[in-house]
């Protein structure tokens, strides 16, 4: 189901009426945050506008190549007020990092977003959690706005879609995922030449890394979640750094019988960026909003503080609960009382 119309073109007409704005998308951006900000940014420059691209962190290797990435800056402009701050692919404000978040320069907010755990915040919303990605949402915009985009504009948004949705991997993956990145191609992508770039352009340094990390795999005890570690010792080790653990969750996921799979990403001595990855059965958002975090149904993240040994253990533990506590309520008897 394409989003609602009324909140497309709600949001169309904010940024028609806009002059300038600031378009801001999440820390660590992935190829949704970025083919979205992108395809924006050239849409409303192309109509004149003043836009400005913001991120806290650089754009990730394997999105340099897109058309426009070098405009990104992280710098907050200041003593300048925007008419629009536009988040994009951010469930909420802070996911820009804290300085957009203390940032009060801008008449009006708005969010493009598909993120399930989104409430709405901004002024102007165009939230769609059956979206496969941001960038879906952004052709709509796109397309009303400047109906004869560019390859280039049509690059950034196939990009989205096919990161978001593990080049279609995924239940995100609908008919209008297909349908957008079709025509997509129509307008002159080269889907090989994305995929090339996006996936197979690594460092060799990553894969040295990837040898580090698939020594720490645990499963559980009962084989349904299993993970794995990366510490700042073997960033050093290997030359790499948090941009290069991009996609090893799907590792331990991709193991026969495991229904969830999480990475922990050390942070500091003590602190860890934990991403999940399911396979369907559970829901991972809400199993990361328990932790503070939050995300889509099948990945999600959170951070948590301790040793990577206790926060194993209590997250095998929740999950190996949520499993019980789903099977008992799939039980015929159970079924058949709910019906
Ligand atoms: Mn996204």
């Amino acid at each position: 189901m394409p989003a609602d119309v009324s909140h497309i073109e709600q949001m169309v007409s904010v940024c028609r009426d806009a002059r300038t704005i600031l378009i801001a998308t999440h820390v660590n951006p992935d190829g949704d945050a970025i083919g979205s900000s992108l395809a924006l940014a050239e849409t409303l420059e192309k109509l004149g506008k003043k836009v400005v691209l913001y991120d806290r962190d650089p754009v990730p290797y394997m999105f340099t190549f897109l058309p426009l990435a070098d405009r990104f800056t992280s710098q907050v402009p200041e003593n300048e007020t925007f008419d629009l701050l536009l988040l994009l692919d951010c469930s909420e404000l802070s996911r820009t990092g804290d300085v957009l978040t203390n940032f009060s320069g801008y008449r009006q907010l708005g969010c493009i977003d598909h993120h399930v755990t989104n409430d709405h915040f901004a002024q102007v919303n165009l939230i769609d959690a059956e979206a496969s990605a941001t960038a879906e949402l952004i052709y709509e915009v796109v397309f009303r706005l400047d109906p004869d985009f560019s390859r280039e504009v049509a690059v950034n948004i196939y990009t989205g879609i096919i990161t978001d949705t593990g080049s279609f991997h995924y239940a995100n993956s609908t008919p209008r995922s297909f349908e957008i990145a079709g025509k997509m191609v129509d307008r002159g992508v080269d889907p090989w030449m994305v995929a090339q770039q996006v996936y197979e352009s690594e460092p060799a340094s990553r894969l040295q890394l990837l040898g580090c990390v698939l020594q720490t795999l645990q499963i559980a005890p009962d084989g349904k979640a299993a993970c794995v570690v990366v510490t700042r010792e073997m960033y050093e080790q290997t030359g790499t750094n948090a941009e290069h653990t991009d996609r090893l969750v799907n590792y331990p996921r991709s193991i026969a019988g495991v229904e969830v799979a999480f990475l922990l990403r050390q942070e500091d001595e003590q602190s860890f960026k934990l991403s999940f990855r399911s396979r369907g059965k559970v829901d991972v958002a809400s199993l990361a909003q328990e932790f503070g975090g939050g995300g889509h149904k099948n990945a999600a993240g959170c951070y948590l503080t301790g040793t990577a040994e206790d926060i194993i253990r209590l997250v095998f533990e929740k999950i190996a609960r949520l499993l019980r506590d789903q099977d008992a309520e799939t039980t015929p008897l159970a079924a058949g009382a709910v019906h």
